[in-house]
């Protein structure tokens, strides 16, 4: 008799840990009887995923177009052209995504936002996608309530310069005051480094670019630093830009990455697999002017990728030419990052980390399949 009582305690024990184990994410409680001997009718809790939420997909689609949080004051990046039309590396992929989406790229509305306030108009729902120089860190990541799709810009770190002042390393900034950003991971980054080489500096604080670069070029600060990139893109607004130079050091890691609400992973994939079109449209040589002919293509994975064949689209609540309209609309990950940064703009950035990982760079694509 306790033999079987002792079994069946046993055996609860395990179902217990079993469903316990099994509970994650957006849960409900559901009762749940099981029958452990004839005799003997187990009642427990389970825990259950809560009825799906509507996922921001289905938002998204029934408003008919994508609201899209970015910067409006980096050029290359997130600006207002001379039209006043927004423009730039990260606009391009808020119109990609409304390529896929609608293809249409132009059913975006952009919403400007500070480093400051971008993670709180994701938070709120404000927009739909967070597309502005922002770093991918852990902390974002889960305690900031964001989830990431993957890396469209590698960068670091930098600091800039007046050529004058002839400072060459982070030693020479002993003493110096330097402007930075709040509410960025530039502002710790840079008490991190310069605590790590004891270098005795004063940080001078401001909430936006133009303020930052506007006290640099005031002389108000020997030194400003953010990502290499937007050093690179406010020195082209500076009114000397030859007077200023940024320094060959790195303090950081900032791989730039699209950010949406966390928990939502519908609208997660979809994010993450327009990125990973565009690279690896690149990787197959499909561009925005060559895509069509690849409609006669015999290569099964072209066919799939382009939604010729297959429901690889439909698998994420897209159409199976999603990838189609990306690179017929906006181009694959080269153009893009030409139109925008390449030998023919006044940036001219090198691809280094941001190349295919075919030419020893960084991007890379899981298998369209
Ligand atoms: N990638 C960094 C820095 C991004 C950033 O926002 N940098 C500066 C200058 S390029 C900026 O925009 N500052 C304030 C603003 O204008 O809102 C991050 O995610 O924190």
């Amino acid at each position: 008799m306790h033999r079987k009582v002792f079994i069946l305690m046993l055996g609860l024990l395990v179902l217990l840990v079993v469903l316990g184990a099994c509970a994650s994410g957006s849960q409900e409680k559901q009762l749940v009887t099981m029958e452990v001997t004839k005799e003997v009718t187990v009642i427990v809790t389970k825990e259950v995923p809560a009825a799906a939420a509507k996922s921001k997909l289905d938002v998204v689609m029934e408003r008919g177009k994508l609201i899209c949080g970015v910067n409006a004051n980096l050029p290359g990046f997130g600006y207002l052209d001379q039209n006043g039309q927004y423009a730039g590396f990260d606009i391009d992929f808020c119109k990609a995504l409304a390529a896929a989406l609608f293809d249409d790229p132009s059913k975006v509305e952009y919403r400007p936002l500070t480093a400051k306030e971008r993670f709180t108009a994701v938070q709120t729902g404000e927009v739909d996608v967070l597309i502005r120089n922002t770093t991918w860190t852990l902390s974002r990541d889960t305690s900031v309530g964001m989830d990431f799709a993957p890396t469209t810009f590698y960068d670091g770190q930098g600091i800039m310069v007046r050529k004058a002042d002839n400072i060459k390393s982070l030693e020479d900034l002993q003493g110096a005051t330097i402007c930075v950003s709040t509410g960025t991971t530039t502002e710790l980054n840079l008490a991190d480094q310069m605590r790590a080489h004891g270098i005795d500096y004063t940080p001078v604080v401001f909430e936006t670019a133009d303020a930052t670069f506007g006290a640099y070029e005031e002389g108000r600060c020997d030194a400003v630093t953010t990502d290499k990139s937007g050093l690179v893109s406010r020195k082209s607004l500076l009114k000397n830009p030859e007077e200023h130079v940024i320094l060959d050091v790195t303090l950081s890691k900032e791989p730039l990455s699209p950010a949406v609400l966390q928990g939502d992973s519908k609208w997660l994939d979809v994010v993450k697999w327009v990125v990973f079109a565009t690279f690896q449209a690149e990787e197959f040589g499909i561009t925005s002017q060559n895509v069509d002919d690849f409609k006669n293509s015999d290569n099964p994975g072209i066919r799939r990728f382009l939604g010729l064949e297959g429901d690889l689209g439909k698998g994420l609540g897209l159409t199976n030419d999603f990838a189609y309209r990306v690179i017929k609309h906006v181009g694959n990950y080269a153009e893009i990052y030409d139109r925008n940064l390449g030998p023919n703009t006044p940036f001219n950035l090198p691809r280094g980390p941001n190349s295919l990982w075919t030419d020893g760079g960084l991007l890379y694509s899981p298998p369209f399949r």
